[in-house]
């Protein structure tokens, strides 16, 4: 799907809700949701349904949710209590904006119409189903949540405490979003290959993060924990994996591939 395409999607989801939502929580919303994210959660998603040969508009409500639910996770992110950042995608942060509170349940409300989402499109199909299920586990406690709180819970880590961190907190939405669509193809080989492709892709995504905040210092960077030469040839060696991952399906492996370099070696 191109991105202009889902954009009207999201769109439309806005005006479809709009009448319902009290309005400084709604415009919040939209401010949150509609603000130069680079869709990337959502774009795996379809790279993936093309992959699996699963048609695109069955998966747009994964992608869709998965979105939603990423774009609550900044939300809160940048709170006061959690990061206290003023500033995101060079735009004031929604609680800088609207203010804390309203903030908060902007993130509740995302959340929650990620799950609205994603009853709508569940019905009875029990594979539709299961993807749904792993979304919502990923997103939760044992997944970016449960992340988020081992940042809260560790004064400092180790890197092996940062491959768990990581895996939960940043990698568990790639890899729904990965992964939701495999599960609608009734393939078991697609599914544990595109599980472990995903696993190297959310970690290589953080890890790129760490290189391109290299002077933020944080307690949860890889390049403030490992260096930034071992920073670098982790990335390399997450690539090679993925690649392996994919290497049974030569002839419908590149875009995936492709956006895993985009992902791993990008600049912003
Ligand atoms: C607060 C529940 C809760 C979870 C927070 C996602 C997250 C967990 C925190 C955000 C901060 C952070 C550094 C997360 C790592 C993942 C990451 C780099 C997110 C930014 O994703 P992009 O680059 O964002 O896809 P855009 O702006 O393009 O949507």
């Amino acid at each position: 799907m191109k991105t202009s395409d889902f954009e009207k999607v999201i769109d439309d989801l806005f005006l479809s809700i709009k009448e319902y939502y009290p309005p400084k929580l709604f415009s919040a919303m939209e401010y949150a949701v509609k603000s130069g994210g680079k869709r990337i959660r959502p774009q795996l998603c379809f790279l993936s349904a093309d992959f699996c040969d699963v048609p695109q508009d069955s998966v747009l409500p994964f992608a869709l949710a998965i979105e939603l639910i990423h774009s609550y996770s900044l939300v809160h992110d940048d709170l006061p209590c959690m990061d206290n950042d003023i500033l995101r995608r060079g735009k004031p942060t929604v609680h800088a904006a609207f203010g804390e509170a309203t903030a908060l349940l902007v993130g509740d409300a995302l959340l929650n119409l990620a799950y609205e989402t994603l009853f709508s499109a569940a019905k009875t199909d029990t594979d539709v189903l299961s993807a749904c299920k792993l979304i919502a586990e990923c997103a939760g406690g044992q997944g970016m949540i449960g992340g988020q709180a081992m940042e809260f819970e560790n004064d400092s880590f180790t890197e092996n405490d940062l491959y768990v961190l990581d895996k939960k907190k940043t990698g568990m939405l790639i890899k729904c979003a990965v992964l939701s669509p495999a599960y609608l193809s009734g393939s078991p080989e697609k599914i544990s290959a595109l599980a472990s492709f995903s696993d190297y892709a959310g970690l290589a995504f953080q890890i790129a993060d760490d290189l391109i905040d290299v002077e933020k210092e944080e307690k949860t960077s890889f390049v403030n924990v490992c260096g930034k030469e071992k920073a670098s040839s982790l990335l390399r060696s997450l690539r090679a994996k993925a690649y392996v991952s994919l290497a049974k399906w030569p002839d419908r492996n590149s875009e995936l591939l492709s956006f895993f370099d985009k992902l791993a070696y990008r600049n912003i």
